[in-house]
């Protein structure tokens, strides 16, 4: 867990005495001193200290920002500006973002509260922000040329409107978006109820996290912001696995998790071991009437999905988009698929000729989550991650729900690896294997049985070509 730096704390710990100063500086003609986070680790939940009370999110990887009070008013700085974001240990990519990161900070307010948003422009084009699921003045909405004009260069623009619907929401640009947005240009709105609501649950546990994806050429480190599909990055939060913070939880917690999407595809968010339930949308809460099970959700391109469930299942939890590839850091799109061809023999012949000479993905591509192969500078494994039993053979959009009986109320730091009691995990089968009657057919006719090689319908060996054998040096990770 991160501590915020010494003007956050200002901010967040002493808020209390910021509120006295920003009274008696009464007319408050300036900016409030906007709030830089310089780490891309989790900062702990912002309890407000003025305003109305609430129980705040945490944000993974993340944080909120704080605020200031001026005559009843919650006022913000937003500051749009490149920073550079460390998607995975030493992976450093040069994004567009908010006061220091990507996404920028969450913000998070209550039903009801007057909010004032200053929005710095430091970005070398103009933008515009858009609180994307809020009901506001129309000249609030952000769209560049429709309901303002754009923010130019070095220009701070002011957004002032009543935050009327509880519930979890997003802010991004309306402004040559294609590009701020593939430059990681997003955040998180929370706005929680004011009072008791009968379709909002309270909770023990609240995360929030954007989906979001960029294409960095391995060896680069600026997104390509043309690119429409094929994105190689895929990150909760600017974050891929296993550098993404844990969610950790306290067994029998009530937890909820919001999540946005502002990439160009939908995401499956799939939860293993437990059920849970849609409780609200950008447009709100769901009325309960309207919720079913659920252990995947859909959250489709300018969605946002809250979830909601009881941890009541200790463990390590895997928690990840159902899309395979998106489990998966750059790699090579252009590698052919080798699985089922034998190329026992032919690798020791090209050795001698090109002795680096290497095949990929005979027996399937989990080789590469064990060997961590050398890479090209600046960009992240394919799949890499280590649990207590070995490699993961993931990365991107994947990360583990660890539920535990003695994590502490409050406590979001990482339990380390599950303790599985005696007789819950699986084992390896130690009685007699008869070989599978297909292969004693085979071995019969005199062939060598090959899993994946042979027919299993044709009764009789397929004898394997060494030619067919195509294989390519691979040239290291590429597009996704
Ligand atoms: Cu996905």
């Amino acid at each position: 867990m991160n501590q915020p730096n010494s003007r956050r704390q200002f901010f967040a710990g002493a808020a209390a005495s910021v509120a006295g100063l920003a009274v008696a500086r009464s007319a408050f003609a300036g900016l409030p001193e906007p709030v830089i986070q310089t780490s891309g680790s989790m900062a702990p939940p912002l309890v407000p200290q003025t305003g109305r009370p609430y129980n705040p999110v945490v944000t993974l990887n993340g944080w909120t920002l704080p605020w200031r009070m001026n005559n009843n008013v919650k006022e913000f700085h937003l500051v749009a500006e490149p920073v550079v974001r460390e998607v995975s240990k030493g992976f450093k990519v040069n994004m567009w973002g908010y006061n220091g990161q990507s996404p920028g900070p969450t913000i998070e307010v209550v039903e009801g509260d007057r909010v004032r948003i200053f929005v710095t422009n430091k970005l070398p084009e103009h933008t515009s922000v858009h609180w994307h699921g809020q009901r506001l003045p129309n000249g609030m909405d952000g769209v560049s040329g429709l309901n303002q004009r754009a923010i130019p260069v070095g220009k701070t623009y002011v957004y002032e409107f009543v935050a009327r619907r509880p519930g979890t929401f997003m802010y991004h640009p309306h402004a040559d978006e294609m590009t701020q947005m593939a430059m990681g240009m997003m955040g998180m709105w929370v706005t929680h109820p004011k009072a008791k609501h009968p379709h909002i649950a309270e909770v023990d546990r609240d995360f929030c996290f954007m989906l979001n994806a960029f294409d960095v050429e391995p060896g680069s480190r600026t997104p390509m912001v043309n690119t429409m599909t094929d994105f190689n990055i895929w990150c909760w939060n600017s974050r891929v696995f296993p550098d993404i913070d844990t969610l950790n939880v306290r067994l029998n917690d009530k937890v909820r998790i919001r999540v946005g999407n502002l990439t160009m595809t939908n995401h499956p968010i799939h939860l293993h071991g437990h059920e849970f339930e849609v409780t609200g949308t950008d447009g709100g809460p769901t009325p309960p009437g309207s919720r079913w099970p659920e252990v995947t959700t859909d959250v489709a391109v300018g969605q946002m999905r809250q979830i909601e469930l009881l941890a009541d299942e200790e463990g390590d939890w895997a928690m990840h988009c159902h899309k395979s590839h998106h489990t998966m850091n750059a790699m090579g799109h252009a590698v052919p698929t080798m699985i089922g061809i034998d190329h026992r023999g032919i690798v020791a012949k090209i050795n001698k000729v090109a002795p680096d000479y290497m095949v990929m993905g005979e027996r399937g591509m989990a080789d590469m989550g064990e060997m961590e192969m050398q890479i090209p500078d600046n960009t992240a494994p394919m799949m890499t991650g280590t649990g207590q039993y070995g490699a993961l053979e993931m990365g991107g959009m994947f990360n583990v729900f660890k539920v535990r009986k003695d994590q502490k109320q409050g406590d979001y730091s990482d339990p380390g690896a599950y303790r599985h009691p005696p007789g819950t995990s699986a084992f390896e089968y130690a009685g007699v294997l008869p070989e599978a009657a297909r292969f004693q057919s085979e071995v019969k006719a005199g062939g060598q049985p090959v899993p994946g090689l042979n027919n299993p319908l044709s009764g009789k060996v397929e004898k394997q070509s060494p030619v067919n054998a195509t294989a390519v040096k691979p040239k290291g990770p590429g597009k996704h």
